[in-house]
């Protein structure tokens, strides 16, 4: 049998493990769909915002990459918001956009997509359209490459439609199986200087950030915070949980303004950062960037995050190797242990039929089984959740992690697809479910058993925060009354309810969690301005 530049596509996949494919097809996708392999499965998303964060989702859940079929330069164009999230989570995934027929891209017939490998950049760490059919195979197969080797991140490939029928060159037979792996573990001197620089700090103290939860190093981190007896913080606007919240060592999310930050690590003689950018600011408040008898080192595996630091001094390495080897190498302090943590206070009372959003996570704490994997995306809440969870182990938590909505309802779904064992809730804003709302639709049609809350505040809470830092008083556009979020689930085929006190909400909580489909709780919450 003649391999096709598709069969040799596919085994390409298979190898890779890319077997599901996430997607929304037109015309010009439809050849590449065309005898779709039996041990492949097609995941459709209604809107392109949802298939890219379905896919996210996915990617960061399963540990994996993600493989991702869009159409054009219009279907790309919608997914290119979620795709700012995909660059910040360092999420590998392979997206590829259907293209014209190669002889009617330059006439600019119908979805011809106009010079396509730009329209990706600058989110994309590699952008391309083959120059040939014969080299669609061999490009692919680098781009799965490139979005797994560090750092990680999205890439694209536009792939003209008649190219899947032609005969692929023999020699691509040898794509399928390579591998490619980046070894970066750290040489002993360079850990000798840590080890040194770590013992004889006075008061070190560890930033975490999403790196190494994606790495799989959070046990390397527990170990290496007991061993210093040191406060931890996870590293600004997370978008994952690198460190037990209940651990003594726990002292939160570090606030996200140049001087709020400097303030509290001001304390301490050595930083050291790891698995995140120094530092991903939000809210601009200057200050000073560091204070006078304050260190910095920082390990990242992301070239770009060490050289656009501020400050600090950058190693580019392996997260997971090197916490682990420096958990290793360091001396038990002889300082003592650090306190227990305070109990987590009583959630604050709600009003008449709003429940607080403490309420809201006190009832997911007490009710969630362990292991609950948690996709938030409602922006106003930060502090009553970091204050109420206790999250614990690899993969508990995922926040859009460049801060573009669209991401936490479809990711959910996204996240559910890649855990069989552990149950996935959504906790979205009702502002936020607006951006991925269709991705309820594969939710039901995939019988996607994740569980979506829905924290109905009536308005963008986040902003209204944001009005009063910026001084910008009543502007338009801040709040979104008449929302049912029941009617619009049923619409989409997933069962619904709404509630408005804690124990309305633990009823129907235990009743989504006793249920292996879908389902979605709008919650009255309310907004503390
Ligand atoms: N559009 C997109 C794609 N991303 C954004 N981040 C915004 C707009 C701006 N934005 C925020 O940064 S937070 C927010 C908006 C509109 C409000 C979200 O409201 P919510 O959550 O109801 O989801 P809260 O808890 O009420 O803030
Ligand atoms: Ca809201």
């Amino acid at each position: 049998m003649t391999r096709t530049v598709r069969s040799e596509t596919m085994e390409i996949l298979r190898q890779h493990n890319l077997t599901t494919i996430f997607g929304n097809p037109g015309s010009n996708e439809l050849p590449f769909l065309q005898d779709f392999p039996e041990d492949f499965q097609y995941i459709l998303g209604l809107h392109e915002g949802a298939v890219i964060s379905m896919a996210d989702g996915f990617a960061q859940a399963s540990g994996g990459a993600a493989f991702v079929n869009l159409h054009a330069a219009s279907g790309s164009g919608n997914a290119m918001g979620g795709l700012t999230n995909a660059v910040y989570s360092h999420s590998p995934l392979v997206i590829t956009a259907g293209q014209q027929v190669r002889s009617m891209v330059g006439l600019e017939a119908m979805l011809a997509s106009v010079d396509a490998p730009t329209l990706p950049k600058p989110l994309v760490k590699w952008s391309a359209e083959p120059l040939c059919p014969e080299d669609v195979p061999r490009s692919i197969s680098q781009a799965i490459h490139t979005a797994l080797l560090p750092a990680k991140g999205p890439v694209y490939v536009s792939i003209p439609y008649d190219d899947w029928d032609k005969e692929a060159p023999a020699e691509a037979r040898h794509l399928a199986g390579r591998t490619s792996v980046a070894a970066q573990e750290l040489p002993a001197e360079i850990v000798q200087d840590l080890v040194v620089q770590l013992n004889t700090a006075r008061n070190p103290v560890l930033v975490l950030g999403p790196e190494v939860d994606a790495d799989d190093a959070n046990e390397f981190a527990v170990a290496l915070a007991e061993k210093l007896a040191a406060p931890v913080w996870i590293a600004p606007s997370p978008s994952r949980c690198p460190f037990p919240t209940r651990h003594r060592s726990f002292r939160g999310a570090l606030p996200a303004s140049i001087k709020d930050i400097s303030n509290i690590l001001g304390d301490h003689d050595l930083v050291l950062v790891v698995g995140a950018p120094v530092f991903r600011y939000h809210q601009y408040v200057p200050g000073l960037y560091l204070q006078s008898g304050t260190r910095i080192i920082h390990l990242t595996g992301d070239a770009g995050e060490a050289a656009r630091a501020p400050m600090g001094d950058s190693i580019v390495t392996s997260v997971r190797g090197s916490l682990r080897t420096l958990a290793e190498a360091v001396d038990q302090t002889s300082r003592r242990q650090l306190p227990d943590l305070a109990p987590i206070p009583a959630a604050s009372e709600g009003s008449f039929n709003a429940v607080h959003p403490e309420a809201v996570f006190e009832t997911l704490r007490t009710t969630a089984p362990k292991g609950t994997v948690y996709v938030k995306e409602s922006t106003s809440t930060s502090a009553a959740f970091w204050q109420q969870m206790d999250l614990d182990g690899q993969g508990s938590y995922f926040f859009p992690a460049s801060g573009g909505l669209g991401f936490g309802l479809p990711a959910t779904v996204g996240a559910q697809l890649a855990h069989k064992e552990r149950r996935v809730i959504g906790i979205i804003g009702d502002g936020s479910a607006n951006y991925g709302i269709t991705a309820l639709w594969t939710a039901a049609q995939y019988n996607v058993p994740c569980i979506f809350l829905i924290m109905k505040n009536g308005t963008y809470g986040a902003l209204r925060g944001f009005s009063k830092l910026l001084g910008t008083g009543e502007t338009p556009g801040l709040d979104v009354p008449g929302l049912d979020f029941v009617q619009i689930a049923n619409g989409y085929g997933v069962p619904a309810e709404s509630v408005s006190t804690p124990a309305s909400l633990k009823t129907a909580l235990n009743k989504a969690l006793e249920s292996n489909r879908p389902s979605l709780i709008e919650i009255n919450t309310q907004f503390e301005g």
